[in-house]
């Protein structure tokens, strides 16, 4: 893509984020996700890894997504608006791996953000943020596989990457 094509896309996105960035609501079952009405953005990563911290940075909103020194701070499906009128929808979601809460809620976030990656057909792209020393953990696999591979592609330096969509839910 051209320096200008880019320089054009960087400034439609900041007038987008400087707009309407709304918390809409939190899922904490799929039987409560959104009706789909646009596009799906998720965060997907470890607890902790700072999924929550990344949405409040980009909407250039602190406290937008709650976030924690304690790991295991988003344990819903949170979904966030973007865009007047609606264009898409950022999803912050829980984390896997270590989490302080007890072992069998811990297991109901990762079937929940499993369960959604899978099978959500509004969701066009997972952003899977990589442990802080850039080395990925099984459950960084495991999201990937959840999503299927289609049209996944590392980001740019290698920090993260996208996973393309899937449908079903
Ligand atoms: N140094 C540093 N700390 C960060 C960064 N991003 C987030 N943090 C801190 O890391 C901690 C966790 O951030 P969160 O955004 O809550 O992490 P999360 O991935 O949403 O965590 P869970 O919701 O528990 O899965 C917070 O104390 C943040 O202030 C960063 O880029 N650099
Ligand atoms: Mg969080």
């Amino acid at each position: 893509m051209s320096e200008v094509a880019d320089q054009e896309l960087a400034e439609r996105a900041r007038k987008l984020f400087a707009g309407r960035v709304e918390f809409l609501k939190s899922a904490p079952s799929l039987q409560f996700l959104p009706d789909p009405e646009a596009p799906e953005v998720a965060f997907a990563g470890r607890s902790n890894v700072g999924k929550s911290s990344l949405l409040n940075a980009l909407a250039n909103r602190n406290g937008l997504a709650r976030t924690s020194n304690t790991p295991g701070r988003t344990q819903e499906l949170n979904f966030f608006d973007v865009g007047e009128p609606l264009l898409l929808r950022l999803v912050d979601m829980p984390g896997y791996g270590f989490a302080e809460a007890p072992k069998d809620l811990v297991k109901r976030w990762r079937h929940l953000v499993n369960d959604y990656l899978r099978g959500r057909a509004a969701l066009r792209r997972a952003l899977v943020l990589p442990r802080p020393q850039g080395r990925r953990s099984r459950n960084d696999a495991h999201a990937r596989r959840s999503r299927g591979q289609l049209s996944h592609r590392p980001h740019q330096g290698g920090q993260g990457e996208t996973i393309g969509a899937r449908p079903a839910l």
